[in-house]
């Protein structure tokens, strides 16, 4: 494909949400490349080592790596750097806990018990670009078991069912608008797309209804939702 400006993107990466969201937001045009998860490494050669999605390219030879020096560069290019301050700690502070805290809870919601493993794995399969014969392959074989051990691991570890650990972290993430309906305040600002992409990241499965149930946290991510294309 040689159209630009395009994201190379994985259908169920939490991290190409971030940077898909942003994209909606802010109505701009560009292409989706979504690769075949099983060649994703060939695919991104072009990158060096990198080897991970989003990718964002400019052009066959300008790209920019990492989702949020992703959305940085988006808002900064095609919004005036209306949603991100380079001086704010806070901004700064909130981007990381959306990375190590948020993004990291999607694994155990969805295999972290083994018919979640197996539903969300056939899921995967259904909205991943494999080739006919690695879909099923990858639908029917280990994966879903070891994903559902390595999961399981965790969950234990934290001690919380994974339901209890999204609504905690909700709280936590509201619990910093100070009685505003946004982080950004009156109108929601890079965090904001941020965590909502990782929240919008697991709505494709089922397990999507344990964080549904999370009323204030869904009234947040239904507002941002209607503001995109
Ligand atoms: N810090 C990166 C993380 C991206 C990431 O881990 N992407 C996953 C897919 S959700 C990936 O490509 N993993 C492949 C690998 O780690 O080799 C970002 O925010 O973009």
């Amino acid at each position: 494909m040689g159209e630009y400006p395009k994201l190379m993107m994985l259908q169920t990466c939490p991290f190409c949400w971030k940077v898909r969201s942003l994209l909606e937001n802010l109505k701009i045009d560009f292409h989706e490349d979504q690769l075949n998860p099983l060649r994703r490494k060939k695919s991104l050669k072009f990158a060096g080592d990198w080897g991970k999605v989003p990718i964002w390219r400019e052009s066959e030879t300008d790209f920019i790596i990492d989702s949020t020096p992703i959305m940085i560069f988006l808002d900064e290019k095609y919004n005036s750097s209306k949603l991100y301050d380079t001086n704010s700690d806070r901004q700064a502070e909130w981007l990381k806990w959306v990375d190590e805290k948020l993004a990291k809870a999607t694994i155990p919601i969805l295999y972290g018990s083994l018919g979640s493993a197996l539903s969300s794995t056939r899921t995967v399969s259904k909205l991943e670009k494999f080739g006919f014969f690695s879909r099923h392959l990858y639908a029917w074989t280990g994966f879903p078991i070891m994903w559902g051990i390595i999961a399981k691991t965790r969950v234990k570890k934290d001690g919380r069912k994974p339901k209890k650990l999204w609504h905690d972290l909700l709280d936590e993430f509201l619990l910093q608008f100070d009685g505003k309906p946004y982080f950004g305040g009156d109108k929601p600002d890079i965090v904001d797309f941020a965590a909502f992409g990782i929240v919008r990241s697991i709505s494709p499965f089922r397990q999507f209804r344990e964080i549904e149930s999370h009323d204030s946290g869904i009234k947040w991510y239904n507002s941002i939702l209607s503001t995109l294309n």
